[in-house]
């Protein structure tokens, strides 16, 4: 039906029906969103035929990019076998057998167990109440607090967006709910003054044993933190936060979460970003690259302590989802880490792609509004300033950003701000070539932002 029908009345139709999440859906009425029909490799073609080279894989997800024809397979081959089965009454499927096996070939050492879900919000639901069932059953439990930091981002439900640290999203729906409480990020840049960034990683470590000194250890379940937080900045720790983080949480006896949403799957040139910073957790929340984004599928990978504890005297835990493990989302997972594993992808982002796109980052340092460039594999981040030198902001927080990602959007590129710091994440199979082009159109957006306000 919808094949026939020009750009504006797509919109006009999206405009009357469909509420988007994460917008203020009058004003996009307004203006009208844009309508994305194809993609292929590391582009994706608008209703109007504009062909966008996509820095933000999608939603940090598409890892191994648009078009890829054993994905397709792989679903249609499940689909037509077995579309459907759930895992709670004494059943399996093979899918899901497969899948489990594979992600604990690939998890690191003593994390030999997964638990599935629908989504990364899902998984983070899973974490909370799998953490405190574990302290239950250790016979603990007042160990209830879960610590997390502002600006994570942990998903939208309500589990999700309370461990999550976004005021905007804390003020929608009376949250945080009770038992999670937040600690300030490790972000150097601006918080970081004239410290030494290893030294200002050991400091922000060390909120951490303030808040559980504050809150009591005998009440703290464990802390959660992406490696690298990504919507709320792309924010890199320096090298020293997380040894340290793991130091404090062995000490006080808490459990470590690592949420591997974004950062897993390769996207820092390691399978999962504990293993880019050298800790081990004991819990894993995984989904976005797990898939590329193909279909939806979450999970928590369980290490071996929670694991064993749950399976061993846990009896029934009372938790999962319709759609935990479903075999035709598995079966794509699966085919998904093959591709991964087949074509090096995650070695090729470790050696070589990751260094590109950091020189490439570095040279745009000239830059009249660039204030800070930083990344690891194909996560990156470039900050806006006023004043390069004192760090000072632009006036209005936000605004350059959004003009920036306008502009950038105008020139063929999608790039994601943050406040007024622009966010990239390409599918991890993009080409030093493709980079080139992806570096090109920041300048040229960075250029028309400086022009605009008159820098
Ligand atoms: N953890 C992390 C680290 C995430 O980035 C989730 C959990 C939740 O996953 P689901 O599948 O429930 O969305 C995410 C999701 C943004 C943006 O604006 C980021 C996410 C979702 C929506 C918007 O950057 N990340």
């Amino acid at each position: 039906m919808t094949a026939a029908l020009s750009t504006a009345e797509l919109r006009a139709l999206d405009a009357t029906y469909h509420l988007h999440p994460f917008s203020d859906n009058k004003a996009l009425a307004a203006q009208g969103a844009r309508v994305i029909t194809r993609a292929e490799g590391v582009y994706l073609w608008d209703s109007d035929g504009n062909k966008i080279l996509d820095g933000f894989a999608g939603l940090w997800c598409v890892n191994v990019g648009y078009g890829r024809k054993e994905l397709v397979e792989a679903a249609s081959k499940q689909m037509t076998e077995l579309p459907y089965y759930n895992l709670f009454f004494r059943t399996t499927t093979k899918p899901v057998i497969e899948l489990s096996k594979a992600i604990a070939e690939v998890a690191p050492p003593g994390m030999g167990h997964v638990f599935f879900t629908g989504s990364g919000s899902e998984a983070n639901d899973t974490v909370l109440r799998m953490v405190r069932r574990y302290w239950d059953l250790m016979g603990k439990p007042e160990k209830k607090t879960l610590i997390s930091r502002h600006n994570a981002y942990h998903g939208s439900t309500v589990a999700g967006a309370s461990l999550g640290g976004m005021d905007y999203m804390h003020k929608q729906g009376d949250l945080p709910i009770p038992g999670i409480t937040h600690i300030e990020q490790p972000y150097w840049y601006g918080l970081g003054g004239d410290m030494e960034p290893d030294a200002f990683g050991l400091k922000a470590a060390g909120w951490l044993e303030d808040k559980i000194k504050e809150v009591g250890a005998d009440k703290v379940a464990a802390f959660i933190g992406e490696p690298i937080q990504g919507a709320g900045g792309v924010i890199i720790p320096p090298k020293t936060y997380w040894p340290e983080i793991q130091r404090i949480c062995r000490k006080y006896d808490i459990l470590l979460i690592t949420d591997e949403v974004i950062c897993g799957f390769g996207r820092t040139g390691s399978w999962f970003g504990c293993q880019h910073f050298g800790v081990q957790p004991d819990l894993m929340p995984i989904a976005k690259g797990l898939s590329s984004g193909y279909l939806p599928i979450g999970g928590v990978i369980v290490g071996d302590r929670v694991a064993k504890l749950l399976v061993e005297a846990g009896g029934d835990f009372n938790h999962g989802f319709t759609y935990s493990g479903h075999p035709v989302c598995a079966a794509v997972a699966l085919e998904n880490i093959r591709i991964l594993q087949r074509e090096g992808i995650v070695e090729n982002v470790r050696d070589r792609l990751g260094p590109y796109l950091k020189q490439g980052l570095e040279r745009l340092r000239d830059h009249p509004l660039v204030g800070e460039v930083r990344s690891a594999g194909l996560l990156g981040a470039i900050e806006l300033v006023k004043n390069k030198a004192t760090r000072e902001r632009i006036a209005k927080p936000g605004s350059t950003g959004t003009v920036c990602r306008d502009h950038a959007l105008r020139t063929g590129l999608v790039l994601r701000a943050t406040g007024d710091t622009m966010l990239l994440s390409p599918p991890l199979v993009i080409t030093e070539q493709q980079l080139d082009e992806l570096l090109t159109k920041t300048r040229t957006a960075l250029d028309l932002t400086a022009k605009d306000l008159g820098v």
